[in-house]
Formats: C-alpha cells, sequence, structure tokens
C-alpha cells in the first residue's frame, strides 16, 4: 500500500501548507489526515446506501433558456455588496467541512476515488471557496487611482455577466467548485455544465451554495452532453465568458465556437492536458526520484492532469532507477477503494468508467507492440474490466510519445549530453503544465526551469502539488491560457473593469 500508507500521503513538500485556510490542521504529527482516521467507520456506512439518482440531461434549448434567466439575475447579483459574496464562500467551505463524509463517499462512489484523494479533493474545494473570499476582499473592490487636482479617479471591477464553468470528472468537486465560486464571488452569475461522468457532485457542491446563502437564481447546473449542451451554453449570445478545464481538443473547439458566434469578444479560461517529464540527471538521490515518479506517475491511477507521462533519466543511473522503479511497482496495492476490509490500503483504485478504460487498454496494448516493457504491477483479475495496472515502458526516443494517456503509463527515456537538449525536446511537446526536476546541483535545476516553457515546476519532490494559494495550478501552450487556478491573479479574468473620472470642481463638491 504504497500511495496510500498515511506517511506518503502527505506529499513530501518542504513548503508551508496554509493552515491558516483549514481551520483545523490538515495532518497530525504522522502525517495522518484526522477525517481520514476518525471518519473510517462512517464512510464504509454510507457507501453501503446507493447514489442518489443523477439530475436528469438538460436540451440545449433548455440551457438557452438558463441562460437568458441567469442575464436578467446577474444585475442583481454584482449589486449585493462583495463582503456578503464573500461571506457566501466561506459559509459553503465551512458547509462542506461539515458534510466532508457525506462528500467524500460522494467522491468514492460517483468519482471512483480513493478515499485518501476524496478527503484531499474536498480540502480544496474549501481552500477554493476560502482563498477566493480572501483575494476577493483584497483585490477586486474599487480602487483610487492618482490623478491631477480637481479630479477623482477609481478603478472599479464588476461581474461580466453569465459565465459559463465547464468542468471534468477527475476533480468533479474541487475542479467544479473552484470555477463557479471564482466566478460568482467577482459577481457574475452563472452556467455550470459539471462532466457527464459525475453531476451529482456538482449538484451537491451547488446546493450547499445555495444553503449558504447563494440565491437560487445566480447559478444554474446544467447537464448533459459537452457536444450539444455545452455547445450550447458557449453560442449562446449571453455568454460573457467562458472557464474550461477538460481536454486540449475541446479547449480547441470552444475558442473556435467563441470567435465564430455573433455575441460578444469574450474572455476563455483554459487548463488543459500535458505531457509532463521529469528531468533526472546524474547526480539525484534514486530513492527520492522513486518516491516521487510513483507518487506522480499512479497516484489517483494517473488520472490528474499534473501526472508524470515522461521520465527522463540520464544514462548514468538509468538503469538504478528502472530497476528502482519496478521494485517500487511491485508493492503497489490496485484494489476496491470501498471495501470494507481492504480498501484502505488500495493505492490504485478503478479508472473512471469503461470507456476511459477501452481506451487506456488500446493505448497499453499499442506500446507493449513498440516499445519495452519495464515493468507492470500484478492485479487480481477480478479487476481487469475495471483497472488499468500501473505500467511502464521504456522508449528510444521523446519522439515517440504523441499525446497524452489519461492513466497509469510511465514511459521512461534514457538521455546523455547536454541538459539544454532535453529541455528543448521537452518543450516541442507543445504542452506546458507541469515539469519535475531532480538533481542536486542547484544552478541545474535553475537552469532547467528557467528554460522550459511550463506552469508548474517541483524540484526534488514529486509533481502532484496543486495547493491553493501556495503552488497555484495551470499551464500555458497546448495546457492552457493561465491564469493560475489558486492564485493572486485569477479572480481578474472573471472580472470588467471600469474607471470612473470625477470632474470634482465642476461638480461644485
Ligand atoms: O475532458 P473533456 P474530460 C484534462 C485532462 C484530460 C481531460 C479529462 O488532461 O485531457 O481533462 O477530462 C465538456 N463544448 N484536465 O474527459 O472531454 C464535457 O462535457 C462545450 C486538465 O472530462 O474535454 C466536460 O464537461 N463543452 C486539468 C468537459 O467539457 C464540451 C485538470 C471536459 O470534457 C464540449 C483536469 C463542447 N464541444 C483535467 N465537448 C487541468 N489542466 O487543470 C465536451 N465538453
Amino acid at each position: 500500500a504504497l500511495l496510500a500508507s498515511p506517511l506518503r500521503a502527505a506529499a513530501p513538500s518542504t513548503l508551508p501548507l496554509p493552515r491558516r485556510l483549514y481551520g483545523e490542521s490538515r495532518v497530525n504529527a504522522l502525517g495522518v489526515d484526522p477525517v481520514v482516521e476518525r471518519e473510517r467507520a462512517p464512510l464504509l456506512a454510507r457507501l453501503a446506501v446507493p447514489m442518489p439518482a443523477a439530475p436528469t440531461d438538460d436540451s440545449a434549448a433548455s440551457a438557452a433558456l438558463a441562460m437568458d434567466a441567469l442575464h436578467r439575475a446577474q444585475p442583481g447579483w454584482n449589486a449585493v455588496p462583495l463582503a456578503e459574496r464573500c461571506a457566501v464562500l466561506r459559509r459553503a467551505a465551512d458547509l462542506m467541512e461539515r458534510q466532508m463524509t457525506e462528500l467524500v463517499a460522494l467522491l468514492a462512489q460517483e468519482g471512483r476515488k480513493t478515499f485518501g484523494d476524496g478527503v484531499a479533493e474536498v480540502r480544496e474545494a474549501i481552500d477554493f471557496c476560502r482563498y477566493y473570499a480572501e483575494q476577493a476582499e483584497a483585490r477586486l473592490a474599487p480602487q483610487a487611482l492618482p490623478g491631477p487636482t480637481g479630479e477623482k479617479n477609481e478603478l472599479c471591477l464588476h461581474g461580466r455577466g453569465v459565465f459559463v464553468c465547464i468542468s471534468p470528472w477527475n476533480f468533479p468537486l474541487a475542479i467544479f467548485a473552484g470555477q463557479v465560486v471564482a466566478a460568482l464571488v467577482a459577481g457574475n452569475t452563472v452556467a455550470a455544465k459539471p462532466a457527464e461522468q459525475t453531476p451529482r457532485s456538482a449538484r451537491r457542491c451547488v446546493e450547499l451554495l445555495i444553503e449558504a446563502g447563494l440565491p437560487a437564481d445566480a447559478i444554474r447546473l446544467v447537464c448533459g452532453p459537452g457536444e450539444t449542451v455545452g455547445a450550447a451554453l458557449v453560442a449562446h449570445p449571453r455568454c460573457a465568458g467562458v472557464c474550461f478545464t477538460g481536454s486540449t481538443q475541446v479547449a480547441k473547439i470552444i475558442q473556435r465556437q467563441l470567435a465564430m458566434g455573433d455575441g460578444p469578444i469574450v474572455p476563455l479560461i483554459a487548463e488543459t492536458g500535458g505531457l509532463n517529464a521529469m528531468i533526472v540527471d546524474s547526480s539525484a538521490l534514486p530513492e527520492q526520484v522513486v518516491d516521487a515518479v510513483v507518487q506522480s506517475a499512479f497516484r489517483s491511477a494517473g488520472q490528474r492532469c499534473s501526472a508524470l507521462r515522461l521520465l527522463l533519466v540520464h544514462e548514468g543511473v538509468a538503469d538504478k532507477v528502472s530497476e528502482m522503479i519496478a521494485g517500487a511497482m511491485a508493492e503497489l496495492v490496485c484494489g476496491d477503494p470501498a471495501d470494507a476490509a481492504r480498501g484502505w490500503s488500495v493505492d490504485v483504485g478503478p479508472v473512471i468508467d469503461a470507456e476511459a478504460h477501452a481506451g487506456l487498454s488500446a493505448q497499453v496494448a499499442r506500446l507493449e507492440r513498440e516499445a519495452r516493457l519495464v515493468a507492470r504491477t500484478a492485479m487480481d483479475a477480478r479487476f481487469a474490466a475495471t483497472h488499468i495496472a500501473p505500467v511502464a515502458f521504456e522508449l528510444k526516443s521523446v519522439g515517440e510519445m504523441k499525446q497524452e494517456i489519461f492513466g497509469p503509463v510511465l514511459h521512461i527515456v534514457r538521455w546523455t549530453g547536454p541538459v539544454d537538449a532535453v529541455i528543448d525536446q521537452v518543450n516541442a511537446l507543445g504542452y506546458g503544465l507541469t515539469l519535475g526536476i531532480h538533481t542536486r546541483i542547484d544552478q541545474r535545476a535553475e537552469r532547467i526551469a528557467e528554460r522550459a516553457r511550463v506552469g508548474n515546476v517541483y524540484v526534488n519532490r514529486n509533481m502532484i502539488g496543486a495547493v491553493v494559494g501556495v503552488q497555484p495550478f495551470g499551464g500555458e501552450g497546448l495546457s492552457g491560457t493561465g491564469p493560475k487556478a489558486g492564485g493572486p491573479h485569477y479572480l481578474y479574468r472573471f472580472c470588467g473593469e471600469q474607471t470612473v473620472t470625477v470632474n470634482t470642481a465642476a461638480a461644485g463638491g
């Protein structure tokens, strides 16, 4: 149970955790999340109860009606004082904290998450609410600007209108909540379109926001297929901005659709996938590398956009590192996180659905033909139809990497010669989300970080950290537009700006 081990579950980050955001501290002295420990029995009890029915799908026509209603409601919500909008987010965070067990169970049932991943996700959703409330107070209030005598200048920020928020299934609560509360606190009303696989988690989030005091007409949950319902929201002339997290391919479809529509020119905030690399030089510590590789490539069954896909290991340490990775992969436990007896030691749960399983199986079969198998985690045959066993292949060159594989599949490529050439190969892939560096030479780490065109760089640790307010997350190139979620510049993209210049002398004041 390598990944499920409590000690390893706490990312070995040397960065301070933003404890003030959490109320109660995230981990105890041993690194065990107190919620996971305390809630074990209630969680298992909840899993025995079937999930509620999913919300019914909307049609393109009902999506359009929702946009019209949200457009009518927006001025009212925008006029609610900023302090009250922030208070709604804080109350929603408190409610999520109180409903932790229920939410983790729902994430396990609907999102197929291990409990450890579920708890981390609920905490991230809570952090988004508290962080954006804090940021909105600090950044969105009217700001006096300098000007000549006899003139008053003020910069005011306001909601743009109806924001369309489209989210993926792999963080059905945290990404959904992060998008939606950022748009809301800035004064927008929101059409929220969750992934087809995870509408219940989204519905629960909306219910909690309304319970926290959000006017029910400020948000609409719009469910259904992306190609019809999502597209109808984006194409609607009242769409004042789109916040999208998902695949690069769909981000480009949305970008084209926004460009072609009759509506106004609106912003697209896109966070998409990655072909994330880790560069290991000959000075790196193999034990540290292996721990980071296993965490980064196989946690959440590799279904994280930040996950490691491509390990670039220096020839001098390649054999040793590969051998140690194979050893660590042999210790991973594939299984059912909801198994009452053994669920707590499961490292790798099922992938999201049958379609994802079929796609990943085909990609693995191709690699079996074209690449050298380095290691594969042993898995009980009864999981063959639902799980993908963690697997590592060695490729001859980076050029053989074509597209993101959204599962527990690691590619290894050896390198020698100047490290600059390796970085250039990574940059040439065109994505730019996360990059890991393992070296004991500080200047080399700095050089790689400086030359690499990626959004998040992690040195001598794993690559799965995206701590709200500490490690703001997001990429560039094929990985997205920025600004970073959970960072200080995020809220501005949801705002319109207005300067008001008053001739104070003429006004007689
Ligand atoms: O994506 P899809 P998925 C990425 C990850 C992976 C993908 C997996 O790298 O590539 O997300 O999520 C809707 N018009 N990230 O399979 O298919 C669809 O209904 C409007 C990156 O869900 O792109 C769903 O709600 N909407 C990441 C959403 O788009 C459309 C974090 C995403 O679907 C549409 C998590 C259309 N034409 C995952 N077609 C990060 N960078 O932070 C589909 N949709």
